[in-house]
């Protein structure tokens, strides 16, 4: 197969030329080429087979032990202009990138095979998806990218139909493994050509293009121009007893639970009530005004790519069903019988995700960002309007991180303006899905500080600019799973008592609750929030919905200043919507409730 697409194909020689490969393999996506490239694999110990019995057409990758995250101090936003790429990205002028990028990939695919694996990113009949072509030397990257995209020939046959319009409007992302030596590592966007230069890595934030670089870097930077959102959020779907359905679309950093929410299992009395949810995506959203004003969001992949260690039985029962089978687990540990195993889970490891003997003195037995990699449709929850061409519309938009303190269980914005502020302040503890310090507070605006293909101060002006005549936007909500009491335990026990609090959101969006007014935002009332068959102390509700004052006005001030920190980007009316709060905050307290 080669194609009928001329940039492509010149692309494709262009880079064949470079990397001298020692054959070219165009991907088709089919089943008979997955199973060759799995036996291949086996073959070269790329994977490794686990249990057949308990696990079905499941594999374990073990990567190279200094290539286990995304590299965010390697990655790099390269356009003409710095100050494009904004104090949110490391920057490199395309040139020099170009210059310093291509010299690793002169001859870097000598003696191996290049695939060349044209996918989709969202339902390929969707007017809202977007294609790439990801050039790799990696049959593990081939394998992922199959699971976790629309790849082969449907895809190749709409790169071609729309290279009909115009040359070449797909995404290039050209990809090779290297030495995997950390000092040649390098994952470079160039948002102006819609291209990707990742080398040195085959870690999946790093090497599955159609990922973290193509569907939020370069298609944030798209997603501007073209009047659309590209986001770091998960997609859910409520389904109350009288069969109406919310959609929910929420932004938590890496590592902080967006899968399990996306899959959550209603607490017993719930599901005896007949309330369901819905899984559309876990990790990426692209949403677009429809015709009515409303936003409609798809899920651009077609897999998950899950962190293993906490998921279990009580955590997300339905990831585990979805993992049982047909799924290549990386780096995780091993039992005597060749099960996939991680913290969390019930048995004893064997063997740790490096192959070593397990003794606990080397840490834990999976690394901690061990993964799974899993097609959407094995997810029991798995929604048919995921495959809908015009997505979902999105009543609530969430966002939410890791704070210990201050951040109550849940905030509503008062309006859009300020739910972008509530979005940009954003902050969490670092997780074990980047490189780096794992538990420090750092400020992620939107979840998308690693993500963001531009300048944050143009990103919050574009979220702005969906405020306009005749949008029907939905509400926005800042959620806390993780606030800890002072005995250091967290207050709410999370996962599908979750449910509880979107309960609550859907209710404010149908205008059914009243809420409480704060300065920081409206609370659940006293009773408003449904805690039947929880055994939560009323102390414990009350430390969850504490709206400490003084704090407050210390993370305004904070606030404020990381704000400062993006210039003369920064849109004003973000930063008078902080100085609003930071006012109100001051007032005297019956003032401010009255
Ligand atoms: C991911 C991440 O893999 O955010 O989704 O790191
Ligand atoms: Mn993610």
């Amino acid at each position: 197969m080669t194609s009928k697409l001329a940039a492509l194909e010149r692309w494709v020689n262009e880079v064949a030329a470079k990397t001298r490969p020692a054959q070219i393999h165009w991907c088709d996506g089919s089943d008979a080429e997955y199973r060759a490239l799995v036996q291949q694999m086996l073959q070269t110990g790329d994977l490794i087979e686990l249990n057949q019995q308990t696990h079905p057409g499941c594999y374990l990758h073990r990567s190279n032990p200094s290539d286990v995250a995304r590299v965010e101090h390697l990655t790099f936003v390269c356009t003409e202009h710095e100050q494009d790429a904004g104090p949110n990205n490391h920057w490199m002028a395309p040139a020099d990138a170009h210059a310093k990028i291509d010299a690793l990939f002169e001859g870097s695919m000598e003696g191996r095979t290049m695939y060349v694996i044209p996918y989709c990113m969202g339902p390929i009949d969707s007017p809202l998806s977007r294609c790439g072509v990801e050039i790799t030397d990696s049959p593990y990257v081939v394998a992922n990218m199959r699971t976790m995209t629309r790849m082969g020939a449907e895809a190749l046959a709409r790169i071609e139909r729309e290279g009909l319009h115009s040359d070449g409007v797909f995404v290039k992302g050209l990809h090779s493994i290297g030495e995997l030596d950390p000092e040649r590592r390098f994952i470079m966007h160039f948002p102006e050509e819609l291209s990707i230069k990742s080398y040195g890595s085959g870690y999946g934030g790093n090497a599955l293009l159609g990922k973290k670089c193509h569907a939020l870097r370069i298609a944030s930077f798209q997603a501007r121009r073209e009047g659309w959102l590209a986001e770091h959020m998960l997609i859910v779907g409520i389904e109350n007893p009288q069969g109406q359905t919310h959609y929910i679309a929420a932004a938590f950093p890496s590592a902080c639970g967006k899968t399990n929410l996306a899959m959550l299992i209603p607490p017993e009395g719930y599901r005896k009530n007949g309330w369901r949810v819905w899984t559309i995506g876990d990790d990426i959203c692209w949403m677009r005004p429809g015709e009515d004003g409303r936003l409609y969001a798809i899920n651009p992949e077609a897999g998950f790519f899950g962190v293993a260690p906490g998921t279990s039985d009580s955590s997300n029962p339905n990831a585990l069903t979805s993992i049982s089978r047909d799924t290549i687990f990386t780096n995780v540990a091993l039992t005597a019988d060749n099960q996939p195993w991680w913290e969390g889970l019930p048995g004893t490891p064997v063997t740790d995700w490096q192959g070593r003997p397990y003794d606990p003195a080397n840490g834990p037995a999976a690394h901690p960002n061990s993964r799974f990699t899993v097609s959407a449709k094995q997810c029991p929850t798995w929604s048919s309007k995921a495959e809908d061409a015009q997505g979902v519309p999105i009543s609530a938009i969430v966002f939410g991180g890791r704070r210990p303190s201050l951040l109550p269980l849940v905030i509503q914005a008062q309006d859009w303006v300020h739910g972008v502020l509530m979005g940009a302040a954003m902050g969490s503890e670092t997780t074990a899905a980047a490189t780096g310090a794992v538990g420090v507070l750092r400020r992620d605006s939107m979840a998308m500080k690693p993500f963001c293909g531009y300048h944050y101060g143009d990103y919050f002006n574009h979220w702005l600019s969906f405020d306009r005549p005749g949008a029907k936007l939905p509400k926005i909500f800042h959620v806390n799973w993780f606030r800890k009491g002072k005995d250091g335990k967290f207050l709410w026990p999370g996962f599908g008592e979750n449910l509880r609090v979107l309960e609550w959101m859907i209710a404010r969006v149908e205008g059914k609750v009243r809420g409480l007014e704060t300065p920081i935002g409206t609370l659940p009332a006293s009773g408003e929030l449904k805690l039947d068959d929880l055994e939560l102390p009323r102390e414990t509700l009350a430390e969850l919905l504490d709206v400490d004052h003084a704090g407050w006005q210390a993370e305004l001030h904070a606030i404020g200043e990381y704000l400062e920190s993006f210039g003369s980007r920064l849109p004003s009316r973000l930063r008078q919507e902080q100085q609003r709060v930071q006012q109100a905050l001051q007032l005297p307290r019956k003032a401010a409730n009255a």
